[in-house]
C-alpha cells in the first residue's frame, strides 16, 4: 500500500500528482479523449493557479526517443482548473505521449511538471487492430485430471483442472529500442519472458461480464529482451471464467466459459521504426505444469514433482508426451477492451502473530488480521512427495480450532506436493481466499520466518489517513480500512471468503463515500461502472451484481439497482470528472424510466426484484417506504445530471418527476406530525438525507429520529441502506453527540462491539457472534463485510471535521467543521483532485487547536468551537489580523472564517 502521496510544497505553486484518466503513467490507454489532471502544492497562503497550459507530444523510436509535439492548449485562464481532457488531433494506436503542464501562480511565476501515457490497441489509428488468436491446450488432454490422491478427493470431485503452461520460442531481428506485450484471457493469466515474470499485476486481466468485454493489459517488456532466442511463456489458470464463481457451486460453462484460453502479442519495435508481432498461434506449444488445479474458491494445488525448470526460458527440451500444439480457439477480438483500473497486486506482507501448534504435524497460523490473499510458505528439507496443506478460515471455534462453516462451499484449500528441493517457496498464484487464521499440516515444526500472508487488492493508491484520541474508534477506522483492501479486489465485492465474492450494488454504494475518503478509487470504480452499465437490461432495469452473474436474480432491488444513478454521482462531486455523468446519463435516465412505467402513481412497489430492503436491519423499514424514498434519490440524481451535461429538457422532466415523487412520499407515508411509516431510524434517515420531506415537517421527523435513536440505547437500529446516513444525518441536524454516543457504544448493534470480540474487519451482521449464541447461522455470516462500516466517511467529514461544502464538486469548497464529541484530537487528510487538504484538533486545558490545509485555488469555511469569539487566533494573532482569513459569523459557542489556500492554526478558549 502507497502512502498518500503529497508534494513537498516548495515556495511557489507547484503541479504534482499527474494522472492521465485517474492513473499514473498508465500503459494501454483506450479512450480517444483521456482526462490529464495535476495537483496543486503551494507553501504560500492565499497561492491559486491564475492559468494553465498543457502540451502534448507524441515520443517516437523508443521511450526516450524524440519528442513531436500533438497540441498545445495554449494559456488557458481557468483559476478553478486542475485538469484537462485530451482535444487534439486523433491519438495514434500503441503511441507514448508526454505531457506537460504549466501552471501560473497568483505572483505571475509558472512551474511546469511533465509525465506520459501511452494509448493502447485504437483500431483504426494506425493500426490494424488485433491479429493474434485465442489458444488453449488440446482439449482431449485438459479434462483429465490425474486420480486424484488422498485429501483432494473432495476437490478433485468438483472437475476442477489444472492450469496449462504455454510457450513461444522467437529470435528478434536486430535490437529492439521498444517491446511491449499486449494480453488477457479467458481466465486467469500469468505471463513470463526468458524467466522473468512480466509486470506485477494478478488475478489478471480481472473480472469482467466476459459474454460483454474481456480487458486486456498492456505490458513493457524492453528490458526483458535479449539477444538470440526468447521465450514468451504463460500460465492460464480457470479463473471467474471457468471456475467456481459466486454461490451456488457451478463451474464448466454456467458462466461464462469451460477451459482457459490466452491471447497475447508481443509488439517488438526495431530502430527506424519496423514493428515484429509474436503473438499467440498454432505454432504456441502447451502443456500441464505442476499447478494440478487452480480454483478462485476451492484452492490450488502444486504437485512440484512435476515441474520442468527452465521450460520459461530459452534452451528448454520439451518432453513431447507432454508439451502440445495450442489449439486455437478462435481469432474473435471484437469484446477486448482497454483496462481502466489498476491491476490487483499483492500489497503488503504480513508476519505471523503466534504459529500454535494443534496436534501431530498442525500448526495454527494468526496473521492478527482478517484480510484477502494468500499464504506463502517457505519449508526447507521437504522429500519429494511430502504434502502440507493450507486451510483458511476468519475464525476459531470455542475449541480453538479452524472455523471454516462459514465458508459454505468454498474449499480455501491450498496443497503443495513438495518435489524434493532443499529449500521449497509455495505461493499459489491463481487463488485467492479471505482469512485471518491459517492451519497449516504435514509440517513437524514451522519457523515463523518462512510463512507470510500475502495481502492481495485492487492498487487504488490510498488517500486519506484518520487518527483520533480514542483507540476504539481508530480500531474502527483500521477494521474499515481493512474491509475496503479485502473487497476491492478487481470488482467491489461484498465479501473474500465464501462462495458468493459478488459485486453487490447496495453494497458498494453504501460503502463508497468511505471508500472515496481512505483511498483514490476514481479508476476501479470507472471500471466497475462499465460492468453496472453493461448489465443493465433492455428495458433499462439495473441488476443486483455487477459484474451480471447466473444464478442472482437480475431485476434490481431498490437500493441495490439505485447504485447505477448513485455511484455515478458520488464519484463525480469527489472526482470533479464530468465524464462519468455524461457516460452513465442514459442508463439512469433507463433507469428512472422503467420504474415509472411500472409505478405511474410514484409509489415504487412493482417491479422491485428480490427486494431486499433495508437489509439485515434489527428494525425493518416498510418495502414501499425504501423504494419510494430511492425512486425520489434517484430521480434527483438524475435530473442534476442531465442539468450538469446540458440536456436541459431532460434535467426539467426529472426534476419535475422527482418534485412528485417527493410529495407522494409524504403524502402516502407521512403523517402531519412527521411520523413515517414503519416509524424506524432508517425510514427518516431515507426521508432526511434525501431530502423528501416539505420543510416544516424536517423538525417532527428530526426529532422523531432522536427518540428511536435514544429509546434503542442510544443505539444503532439500521441495516445495510439506513448505515451509512445515521451519524451523518444526526450531525446535520444538530445531534452530533448522539453520533458520537452511537460510536462509543459497545454492546450489539454497535460498531465497537465485534471490535470487542477481536474483530479485526467489519462483520456482515450486527450480530455475527454473540457472548450467549456464539456463531450466526454458518449459511450468511461473513467477518469481512464492508456494508455496515459505512459510517468510515463520518469519521473523516464529522469527527476530523473534513469535509466539501455542500454543492462543492472535486474539494473546491472545504467545509471544516470538527466535531469532537468526548474526543480530545482527531485528524483527517486526504489527497483530493485538487491537492492534500487536511483538518486536525485537539482539545488541551481548555484551549481547541484548529490546524487546517487547503490547496492553491480552493477556499474554506472553518468552523471554530469557542466560548469567547473575540478571542479566537490564527498563527498567534487575532483572527480578525491574520492573513488569508475573514471572519464570516458566529453562532453560540461558534466562530466561523473564510480561509484561502494554505496552512492555518487557529486557537481558541472553550471554557
Ligand atoms: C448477501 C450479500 C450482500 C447483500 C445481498 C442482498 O448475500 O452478502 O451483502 O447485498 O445478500
Amino acid at each position: 500500500m502507497s502512502g498518500p502521496q503529497s508534494a513537498a510544497a516548495g515556495p511557489g505553486l507547484e503541479p504534482y500528482g499527474l494522472r492521465c484518466d485517474h492513473r499514473v503513467e498508465p500503459l494501454g490507454i483506450g479512450e480517444n479523449a483521456p482526462l490529464l489532471s495535476w495537483r496543486l502544492a503551494s507553501a504560500r497562503r492565499g497561492d491559486a493557479p491564475t492559468s494553465h497550459r498543457v502540451r502534448v507530444l507524441a515520443v517516437r523510436g523508443g521511450d526516450g526517443g524524440e519528442e513531436i509535439p500533438v497540441w498545445d492548449t495554449g494559456r488557458v485562464t481557468d483559476p478553478e482548473a486542475v485538469s484537462v481532457r485530451y482535444a487534439g488531433p486523433a491519438l495514434r494506436s500503441r503511441t507514448r505521449y508526454a505531457w506537460r503542464v504549466a501552471v501560473t501562480g497568483a505572483d505571475g511565476s509558472v512551474r511546469e511538471a511533465g509525465s506520459w501515457f501511452e494509448t493502447g490497441v485504437l483500431p483504426g489509428a494506425g493500426d490494424a487492430g488485433w491479429t493474434a488468436s485465442w489458444i488453449t491446450h488440446d482439449p482431449a488432454d485438459i479434462d483429465v485430471v490425474d486420480a486424484p490422491e488422498e485429501g483432494e478427493l473432495a476437490l478433485v470431485d468438483h472437475g476442477l483442472q489444472p492450469a496449462i503452461r504455454m510457450r513461444r520460442p522467437f529470435t528478434p531481428g536486430a535490437a529492439p529500442v521498444r517491446a511491449r506485450l499486449y494480453v488477457t484471457a479467458r481466465g486467469l493469466y500469468e505471463m513470463r519472458l526468458n524467466g522473468t515474470r512480466v509486470g506485477d499485476g494478478e488475478l489478471a486481466p480481472g473480472w469482467t461480464d466476459y459474454r460483454d468485454r474481456v480487458d486486456y493489459q498492456v505490458h513493457d517488456v524492453t528490458a526483458s529482451l535479449r539477444d538470440g532466442e526468447n521465450v514468451l511463456a504463460a500460465t492460464v489458470a480457470d479463473g471467474w471464467w471457468s471456475g467456481f464463481t459466486g454461490f451456488d457451486p457451478r463451474r464448466s460453462g454456467a458462466h461464462y466459459g469451460t477451459f482457459p484460453q490466452l491471447l497475447a502479442e508481443l509488439h517488438v519495435e526495431y530502430a527506424g521504426g519496423a514493428t515484429e508481432v509474436i503473438g499467440t498461434g498454432p505454432e504456441w506449444r502447451t502443456a500441464r505444469g505442476p499447478i494440478r488445479y487452480a480454483d478462485l474458491l476451492m484452492g490450488e494445488c502444486h504437485d512440484l514433482r512435476r515441474e520442468t525448470p527452465g521450460w520459461d526460458r530459452p534452451g528448454f527440451g520439451e518432453d513431447p508426451g507432454a508439451w502440445r500444439a495450442a489449439a486455437v480457439t478462435g481469432d474473435d477480438h471484437d469484446l477486448l477492451t482497454a483496462s481502466v483500473a489498476q491491476p490487483v497486486r499483492a500489497v503488503r506482507e504480513l508476519a505471523p502473530r503466534a504459529v500454535t501448534r494443534l496436534g501431530e504435524r498442525v500448526h495454527l497460523v494468526d496473521f492478527g488480521q482478517n484480510f484477502a490473499g494468500r499464504v506463502r510458505l517457505t519449508v526447507r528439507g521437504l522429500p519429494s512427495g511430502a504434502r502440507v496443506t493450507i486451510r483458511h478460515g476468519e475464525a476459531l471455534d470455542d475449541g480453538g480450532a479452524l472455523y471454516t462453516d462459514n465458508l459454505r462451499t468454498a474449499a480455501a484449500t491450498d496443497v503443495l506436493i513438495a518435489g524434493g528441493a532443499a529449500e521449497t517457496v509455495f505461493e499459489p498464484r491463481f487463488t485467492y481466499h479471505g482469512f485471518r487464521y491459517a492451519e497449516i499440516t504435514g509440517l513437524e515444526e514451522i519457523d515463523p520466518a518462512g510463512v507470510r500472508g500475502v495481502v492481495l487488492h485492487s492498487d487504488t493508491p490510498w488517500a486519506g489517513e484518520f487518527t483520533c484520541s480514542d483507540p476504539g474508534v481508530e480500531r474502527l477506522h483500521h477494521a474499515i480500512a481493512w474491509g475496503q483492501r479485502s473487497n476491492f479486489v478487481s470488482v467491489p465485492t461484498d465479501c473474500p471468503q465464501r462462495d458468493e465474492r459478488l459485486g453487490w450494488l447496495a453494497d458498494a454504494q453504501v460503502f463508497l463515500p468511505t471508500a472515496c475518503l481512505n483511498a483514490d478509487v476514481a479508476a476501479f470504480f470507472d471500471g466497475w461502472l462499465r460492468e453496472v452499465r453493461g448489465a443493465q437490461s433492455p428495458a433499462g432495469c439495473f441488476t443486483n451484481v455487477a459484474p451480471r452473474l447466473a444464478g442472482v436474480a437480475d431485476e434490481g432491488a431498490p437500493g441495490w439497482a439505485d447504485a447505477g444513478v448513485l455511484v455515478p454521482w458520488h464519484l463525480y462531486t469527489v472526482y470533479g470528472d464530468e465524464r462519468v455523468l455524461e457516460r452513465s446519463f442514459d442508463s439512469m435516465a433507463a433507469w428512472i424510466d422503467f420504474v415509472h412505467r411500472h409505478n405511474p402513481d410514484l409509489v415504487w412497489r412493482h417491479r422491485v426484484g428480490p427486494h431486499f430492503a433495508d437489509w439485515l436491519a434489527p428494525a425493518p423499514t416498510p418495502r414501499e417506504v425504501v423504494a419510494t424514498a430511492y425512486f425520489a434519490r434517484s430521480t434527483d440524481l438524475t435530473a442534476r445530471t442531465a442539468e450538469i451535461i446540458g440536456r436541459d429538457e431532460d434535467a426539467r422532466r426529472y426534476g419535475a418527476l422527482a418534485a412528485h415523487i417527493r410529495k407522494t412520499f409524504t403524502e402516502r407515508f407521512v403523517t402531519g406530525g412527521g411520523r413515517i411509516e414503519g416509524d424506524t431510524q432508517t425510514a427518516y434517515l431515507l426521508a432526511l438525507a434525501f431530502d423528501l420531506l416539505p420543510e416544516e415537517l424536517v423538525p417532527h421527523a428530526v426529532e422523531r429520529l432522536v427518540t428511536l435513536v435514544r429509546e434503542a440505547g442510544p443505539g444503532v437500529t439500521t441495516g445495510f441502506l439506513g448505515v451509512g446516513l445515521i451519524a451523518p444525518v444526526l450531525d446535520a441536524h444538530g445531534h452530533a453527540d448522539l453520533a458520537h454516543a452511537l460510536l462509543r457504544r459497545t454492546d450489539p448493534p454497535s460498531w465497537l462491539y465485534p471490535l470487542r470480540h477481536g474483530a479485526t474487519t467489519i462483520w456482515e451482521r450486527w450480530d455475527g457472534y454473540t457472548e450467549e449464541r456464539g456463531f450466526q447461522a454458518a449459511a450468511m455470516n461473513s467477518f469481512n463485510h464492508y456494508a455496515l462500516g459505512s459510517v468510515g466517511e463520518w469519521l473523516y467529514r464529522g469527527v476530523a471535521g473534513l469535509d466539501q461544502a455542500p454543492g462543492s464538486v472535486g474539494y473546491r469548497e472545504l467545509l471544516v467543521r470538527p466535531r469532537p464529541g468526548r474526543l480530545t484530537s482527531a485528524r483527517a487528510s486526504y489527497e483530493s483532485v485538487r491537492g492534500t487538504v487536511a483538518a486536525g484538533w485537539t482539545l488541551r486545558d481548555g484551549v481547541f487547536t484548529l490546524e487546517v490545509t487547503v490547496p492553491p485555488g480552493a477556499s474554506a469555511t472553518v468552523h471554530i468551537p469557542t466560548a469567547d469569539p473575540g478571542g479566537v487566533r490564527e498563527g498567534g494573532r487575532p483572527v480578525a489580523e491574520a492573513d488569508g482569513v475573514r471572519i464570516a459569523g458566529a453562532e453560540p459557542g461558534t466562530l466561523r472564517c473564510r480561509v484561502t489556500s494554505g496552512e492555518y492554526r487557529f486557537t481558541a478558549d472553550v471554557q
